[in-house]
């Protein structure tokens, strides 16, 4: 049989994550604090909890995928929260992208509880998150991971047991600067032709044909030729990962330089933005 899953955050990627469940026969309880966005789950199946915490005590398998740290310790400790509503020998999956610290943090509360814990951000996007083609990046104990797989494969096409909790989140926030690092990179790129007086196609042209080929590359210059940033992984959310990062790596004694430039410029583009855009508005910097 099934286990039961709770799904806490229907946003860009929790959405379309809990209508694959649900269309796997996976029996799902929902929550999400805009409610209005589990319409499309419950109408399809779906329970619709209460509360983070009634999410949690009746789920077997719990995954949480919401924006950030604080919106993390929002749904496990604040009020109505789900961690000390968790079952003795569930299975608690976070999904959201969050400091190693905090994973370390949440997984020392879920021993204290009987509850296997694995961080488990994912990089695919929301396309795929809609696929069902997510990669996983896990932190925690391998018989975990072992006994997550009948959801993982549901959700995702690949997982990495990477080591114990935290390992998961300090992969993924290294994995993010590498590609807002790219992103950024072909924005400078760009503008440096385009000021130069030629097209910024030819550039990607070139680039594409050559050893600095890169499938993001390929989606991403895209849109930035044609100025089109609906998000897919929105710009807000890169910035918090690349802050993430610098923490890390002042807490484990190193030093990204050029993660740093590039948090500055996300930054200076997030806040001359009125609306929420994908990360390689980055772009916009030059204008
Ligand atoms: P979105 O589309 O911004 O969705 C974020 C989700 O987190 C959404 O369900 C939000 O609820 C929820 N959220 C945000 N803050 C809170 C608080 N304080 N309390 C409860 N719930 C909250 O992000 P994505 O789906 O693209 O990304 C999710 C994660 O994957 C993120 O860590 C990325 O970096 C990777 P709302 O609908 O706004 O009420």
């Amino acid at each position: 049989m099934k286990p039961s899953v709770g799904l806490i955050g229907l946003g860009l990627m929790g959405h379309p994550m809990g209508m694959n469940l649900l269309k796997a026969g996976f029996p799902l309880t929902v929550w999400n604090r805009t409610i209005s966005r589990a319409d499309e789950h419950v109408a399809a199946g779906a329970k619709l909890g209460q509360s983070p915490q009634d999410v949690a005590a009746h789920a077997d398998f719990l995954i949480t995928m919401v924006s950030d740290p604080l919106a993390l310790e929002e749904v496990l400790w604040g009020a109505s929260g789900a961690l000390e509503a968790l079952k003795s020998g569930a299975i608690y999956m976070d999904n959201s992208t969050v400091s190693p610290q905090l994973a370390r943090k949440v997984a020392a509360a879920c021993t204290k509880q009987g509850v296997r814990f694995l961080d488990a951000p994912v990089t695919g996007g929301d396309w795929g998150a809609k696929k069902g083609e997510l990669l996983f990046m896990i932190g925690g104990d391998a018989q975990t991971v072992k006994d997550a797989e009948p959801v993982l494969r549901v959700l995702g096409k690949k997982w990495f047991h990477l080591g114990p909790n935290g390992a998961g989140q300090t992969v993924k926030l290294a994995m993010n600067a590498i590609l807002a690092l790219e992103v950024e990179a072909l924005a400078e790129a760009l503008s440096l032709v385009t000021a130069a007086g030629l097209e910024g196609a030819r550039l990607v042209e070139v680039l594409q044909s050559s050893m600095g080929r890169s499938p993001l590359l390929d989606i991403k210059s895209q849109n930035m030729l044609q100025g089109d940033y609906k998000p897919s992984f929105p710009l807000r959310l890169m910035l918090k990962d690349l802050g993430l990062a610098l923490e890390l790596a002042k807490q484990v004694g190193t030093t990204m330089p050029a993660t740093g430039a590039a948090h500055d410029t996300y930054a200076q583009v997030k806040n001359m933005a009125r609306e929420d855009l994908d990360y390689s508005a980055v772009m916009k910097f030059w204008g």
